[in-house]
């Protein structure tokens, strides 16, 4: 948009005036960022509106991405990025005397994800609004994100995250779009006009309330939606004369139990309440979207089955994929159609993808549970199972281990991601390995039964937060020296190969890095008290805590190398830094201790003068969005080192590619497209194969005694777990020796130990010779934009949705 900065300083200073009844001389930080935020949302309203009359006038086919997660991190810079008017904002503020960074600073992060899932839909959002796709969000608005993470005595302390204490400046909510979603109850059948009829009695309401958040197109007038849904009692009168308190009581209950819907990101689901409270979400916020979608679809007057036609929905991993029999339920009940017709659309419609091959992750839930807490729904997916079992016979006639295995029910289990598969005309996996593993390990019988449905669409990253935004230097200088068109079409950072070996540029791109590193190591002195040496070697491993990604591995080799100094005090290594970020489930106690491990290493390592600070070891509490930005713009090396096989895709991988850090990594997930992309010598590529991995899962021929007795660094390492070398307490990481040695390793730690120091000491040699490091820098940066989230949504857009790329809005009357 184009904004005057003399008319921005009156715009803001009359919003600062009207929400809150200040001049900027008495305002506080909190009130100046509630201005902006709220002025920047003004700005874009008009474009808004235009946009939501725009889709329903021309019946221009939209897409909506169901997901439990969206990690949104903070909206105002990237808005005002996407806006084009960071920059004159940031000059009338200064002008005003204010700060925006300081103010940017202030804004809680939506914390509503875990990890790569939720980031993943997030960077969607973004590039389906930039790419002119007409496509939103659907999921539930937690009042509490994933927790804060404390760091006390080197153990993680979970603290509640209230993000919405302050309030939120972007969210809208919408009062008259709530919609009632039913729960419990039973189902009587019925024969109306000579038609079966199921009518659902006894059931319990809950009202469903959406929050709107607009999501900003770079560079267009469009306006996209995220709907975040709370949960809310339905209102009923209360009236202490004529209710009892007995009744009292039970409203209370009913209150309680309906919030709690809404309440909180992944509660504990170990026991059967967390369980049950989780499908609850899942149903929760699958049907209240699909619902609204419907009734804005028949707002338009289009016909019912002609659907297909106008929606596409995306199923993102197994949580949503109660999506198939509920928009099954709306299709027979309530729109009338028959069972074939509401099959051919609903399976036109929906589109799943897995993220991960992890047990774990693809939920199952009791049919006890299920059959009383969705009773319809219960009756629609046992339908939909006869009918594929059935399939299933006629393909495969009397295999019945294999229908057993396949089938949507079984074990006394309701398998979503079975029905996720069966209900979609699209299953695709995150990255080529993993699609291939689906394929052919898996998800195998599916994929004989529907290889068309199987394709792969390899993750991406928006370029416009991962490198616009959290490096604007790095991002100015490719802008100096290649032009712009790179920000509208990312394949063209290609274009810096060319100055691979150009002393001068090369210089550029070290001096913007040492920077970047400068700035951090400030905030690391002031934030926790540790001097590091900006000069030093910065090598980062920020991601979830979980035993197939190998922190321990990681850690393991810190030690190794502290092991080696301590030997030899004088041996030639160069200084290093090694980051940790990590939040671990409350409930993965295994996670955990590797978090305290990796605070007891540094602790050692941090206080012993004798290896003259050539190690430092910093664990960075609270790992999230915002922090990703500021630590993945002055990394050297990106630790991507997961188990091969284990890692579905990875994102963080491309986010540190794209801003010039040379990866370590194991040939798994997108590391192995990113070597493709960058070639051999510009990535550090050691150990096990995901084809070696999956064979000594199968036939066995590992033991990693044998590692331990034969290698001794190994041995030594182990011991020095339980041996009092790092805690007081022998007992304090038995579990993770246990998990090594009497476990035989789950995930190849002491297997690719050697390999993985190999590869360490490659990095070391590398990187003394200055010249050679940065050529590898560039063409990280040159390779990476193929791993822009563009080009991974226009692939979704046109293989799976359908959808199409708007250039531009017409202007509205
Ligand atoms: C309790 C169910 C459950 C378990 C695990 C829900 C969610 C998870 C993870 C947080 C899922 C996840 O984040 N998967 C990651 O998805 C990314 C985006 O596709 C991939 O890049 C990562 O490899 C994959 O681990």
């Amino acid at each position: 948009m184009i904004l005057d900065k003399e008319k921005f300083k009156s715009d803001y200073v009359r919003k600062l005036m009207n929400s809150f009844a200040e001049e900027i001389e008495g305002a506080s930080k909190l009130h100046k960022y509630f201005a902006l935020g709220g002025l920047v949302r003004d700005y874009v309203t008009e474009n808004w509106v235009n946009t939501n009359k725009y889709y329903l006038e021309s019946g221009e086919k939209q897409i909506y991405y169901f997901s439990m997660e969206f990690l949104i991190g903070r909206l105002l810079g990237s808005n005002l990025l996407n806006l084009g008017i960071r920059q004159v904002c940031k000059d009338g503020l200064t002008e005003l005397g204010i700060s925006l960074e300081e103010l940017e600073e202030i804004e809680n992060d939506a914390g509503l994800g875990n990890g790569g899932l939720g980031r993943l839909a997030a960077c969607f959002l973004d590039s389906m609004a930039s790419s002119g796709i007409p496509g939103h969000g659907c999921g539930i608005r937690y009042r509490y994100g994933l927790f804060e993470q404390k760091i006390i005595d080197g153990y993680q302390v979970e603290v509640p995250d209230y993000w919405l204490r302050d309030g939120n400046v972007w969210e809208i909510r919408k009062e008259n779009k709530a919609i009632e979603v039913r729960f419990g109850g039973k189902i009587r059948i019925d024969y109306i006009n000579n038609r079966m009829t199921f009518i659902h009695e006894d059931y319990e309401p809950v009202r469903a309330v959406p929050y709107d958040t607009p999501v900003v197109a770079y560079d267009k007038n469009m306006v996209n939606t995220l709907r975040l849904w709370s949960a809310e009692p339905i209102a009923w009168e209360f009236d202490f004369n004529t209710f009892s308190r007995g009744d009292y009581v039970k409203a209370e209950a009913y209150r309680a139990s309906v919030e709690a819907i809404s309440q909180v990101l992944y509660p504990d689901d170990s026991n059967w309440e967390g369980k049950l409270l989780r499908l609850k979400q899942q149903y929760f916020f699958v049907s209240a979207g699909l619902q609204s979608i419907l009734r804005s679809y028949k707002k338009s007057g289009l016909p019912i089955n002609e659907l297909n036609k106008h929606i596409a929905v995306h199923i993102n991993d197994t949580h949503p994929s109660v999506a198939v029999a509920e928009l099954m339920r709306i299709l027979i009940d309530e729109e009338l159609l028959s069972w074939d017709e509401a099959w051919h659309i609903t399976t036109d419609i929906m589109a799943y993808t897995n993220h991960t091959i992890l047990s774990e992750a693809l939920e199952k839930w009791p049919v006890d549970m299920f059959k009383n807490l969705l009773p319809r729904i219960y009756m629609i997916i046992e339908e939909i199972n006869r009918r594929f079992c059935e399939a299933l016979n006629r393909k495969w006639p009397g295999q019945w281990g294999r229908i057993n295995n396949m089938s949507i029910i079984n074990d006394g289990l309701v398998k979503m991601a079975h029905l996720a598969i069966v209900g979609s005309h699209s299953v695709n996996g995150v990255a080529e390995l993993h699609t291939e593993i689906l394929k052919h390990q898996e998800l195998s019988n599916f994929y004989q039964f529907y290889p068309e449905k199987f394709n792969n669409k390899t993750n991406g990253i928006t370029h416009r937060r991962w490198l616009m935004k959290c490096n604007p230097k790095l991002s100015n200088l490719i802008t100096d020296t290649i032009g712009s068109s790179w920000i509208k079409a990312p394949i063209e950072l290609n274009s810096l190969a060319k100055y691979k070996y150009d002393p001068a540029f090369q210089n550029k791109i070290a001096s913007i890095k040492k920077a970047n590193k400068a700035n951090f190591s400030n905030l690391i002195k002031n934030k926790y008290g540790i001097v590091i040496d900006p000069n030093s070697i910065f090598d980062v491993q920020v991601k979830r805590l979980h035993a197939y990604k190998r922190q321990i591995l990681n850690v393991l080799h810190i030690m190794h190398l502290y092991n080696k100094l301590k030997e030899n005090p004088s041996l030639d290594i160069l200084p290093r830094t090694f980051f940790f970020g990590a939040k671990a489930s409350p409930s993965y106690h295994l996670a955990k201790q590797t978090i305290k491990l990796i605070n007891s290493v540094a602790t050692k390592i941090n206080n012993d003068s004798s290896i003259n600070d050539k190690l430092k070891v910093v664990f960075l509490e609270n790992y999230s969005v915002s922090l990703a930005e500021k630590i993945i713009p002055c990394a050297d090396v990106s630790e991507q080192i997961s188990t091969a096989s284990k890692e579905a895709s990875g994102t963080g991988n491309m986010k540190f590619m794209m801003n010039g850090a040379v990866t370590v990594a194991t040939l798994d997930g997108a590391n192995v497209e990113m070597k493709d992309a960058v070639g051999e010598d510009n990535i550090v590529i050691f150990g096990l194969k995901a084809n070696e991995v999956i064979s000594y899962n199968k036939y066995g021929g590992y033991s990693s005694w044998d590692v331990y007795n034969n290698d001794m660094r190994v041995n030594k390492l182990i011991t020095q777990l339980v041996d009092g070398t790092l805690s007081h307490s022998r007992a304090e990481f038995k579990n993770i020796y246990e998990s090594l040695l009497m476990f035989n390793d789950e995930y190849f730690v002491l297997k690719d130990f050697d390999a993985y120091a190999k590869a360490h000491e490659r990095v070391d040699s590398l990187y003394r010779n200055n010249t050679k490091w940065n050529e590898m820098c560039i063409m990280n940066i040159a390779h990476s934009g193929v791993f822009s989230s563009d080009n991974t949504i226009k692939q979704y857009s046109k293989d799976i949705w359908g959808t199409r790329e708007l250039k531009l809005l017409p202007e509205m009357d």
